[in-house]
């Protein structure tokens, strides 16, 4: 399968995460992409290196505001007084306009930097510095070329993308994502051609950055399989079964939910009910959400999947017979990640289903 990739997608360096109010090391590392560059080259997948490709594809998943603060974030931040004054170099949000402040009141946007990143950082662990913004663009180019390969008639191609994606929303950024590299593939197909697209998201967190982008949409279905949020997990708030999608996008949502601890046969067989939704719903292609948090040494996610368990999961949304688009999110064990692509990758690629 070809695997596009960018080498500017290393030029993200986010240092830290802060959670709950403590700057801890940041998992969501560029050593991830030598990780699985170095995992799928040995496997004999053929490196394709990205394109740049205009913004007219990312200009209809993300709002014009946040796309100009991301771009001009790092710079604002370098030209205020952060560094010198309590050693930061990274955007960090200090507050979060929520409606719980704007209380209905008329409101302007924050004009010191600090501030309005609280806008659009909907988390204090997705920071943005030098760097940030190339990468995250430079991932979007990794999806749009391997868009390009499935509609020139590839049968699956793999973007290795980083940083990851689908926690971002139409004007949100999150979860240690930006833009959304699997939505903007799968506008992609539709602009290409494709009628119906259905997104299958294998990330153990549920993407809401995806699943809000086409909630009232008809045109792309999206499903997902990750840790149950009611057990307390990232994105906490969304993810639960019962939300299904509204007005034209009726039906065309669908979450599985998964308790802490689930190992491979129940995971699966989610992913099998999801394959089966979006061939039934009259997909003509598709793209996967590729996270390999899901396994069971990341320290990100209670689930328990092994890399067997990967190998199966691309085999079964290989057997769709849809063109894919697979779309790397997270997996953040840097000594299995490559190898758990490199399965997933295997699976889908041959297509044979080994037993769970
Ligand atoms: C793309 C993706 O997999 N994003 C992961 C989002 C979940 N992050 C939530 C992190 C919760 C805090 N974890 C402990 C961090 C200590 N450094
Ligand atoms: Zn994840």
């Amino acid at each position: 399968m070809p695997v596009v990739w960018s080498p500017m997608t290393r030029a993200h360096d986010p240092q830290n995460e802060v959670w709950v109010g403590v700057a801890t090391i940041g998992t969501e590392v560029a050593a991830r992409v030598d990780a699985i560059l170095s995992a799928v080259t040995e496997s004999g997948h053929p490196l394709t290196e990205a394109t740049a490709h205009p913004d007219d594809v990312l200009a209809r998943v993300h709002e014009q505001s946040m796309l100009t603060f991301l771009a001009e974030a790092a710079e604002r931040w370098r030209q205020g007084p952060y560094v010198d004054l309590v050693g930061q170099s990274r955007v960090v949000p200090y507050l979060f306009p929520t409606p719980a402040m704007t209380a209905g009141l008329p409101t302007r946007p924050a004009v010191a930097v600090h501030a309005e990143a609280g806008t659009y950082a909907y988390d204090t662990m997705t920071l943005v510095g030098d760097g940030t913004w190339e990468a995250a663009r430079a991932a979007v180019d990794c999806a749009l070329t391997a868009a390009d390969l499935v509609l020139a008639g590839e049968r699956a191609a793999y973007a290795l993308c980083r940083p990851p994606g689908h926690h971002a929303t139409p004007a949100g950024f999150g979860g240690s994502c930006y833009l959304n590299n699997a939505a903007v593939a799968a506008e992609a197909l539709r602009v290409g051609g494709h009628d119906r697209v259905g997104i299958i998201d294998i990330d153990a967190h549920q993407g809401n950055g995806t699943a809000a982008i086409f909630y009232d949409r008809g045109d792309v279905l999206y499903g997902s399989v990750h840790v149950d949020p009611a057990a307390g997990w990232f994105p906490h708030i969304v993810g639960y079964a019962d939300e299904t999608g509204t007005g034209d996008g009726a039906d065309c949502t669908r979450n599985r939910p998964l308790p802490e601890g689930t190992a491979d046969e129940s995971w699966l067989e989610a992913i099998g009910d999801l394959a089966d939704w979006v061939v039934a719903a009259g997909c003509s292609a598709l793209v996967v959400s590729l996270g390999v948090d899901a396994a069971v040494d990341d320290p990100e996610s209670p689930l328990m999947i092994t890399g067997d368990g990967y190998r199966a999961a691309g085999s079964i949304l290989s057997a769709t017979g849809l063109p894919a688009v697979v779309v790397q999110e997270g997996g953040y064990h840097l000594p299995s990640l490559g190898s758990l692509v490199a399965a997933y990758l295997h699976g889908h690629a041959t297509g044979v289903v080994s037993a769970p």
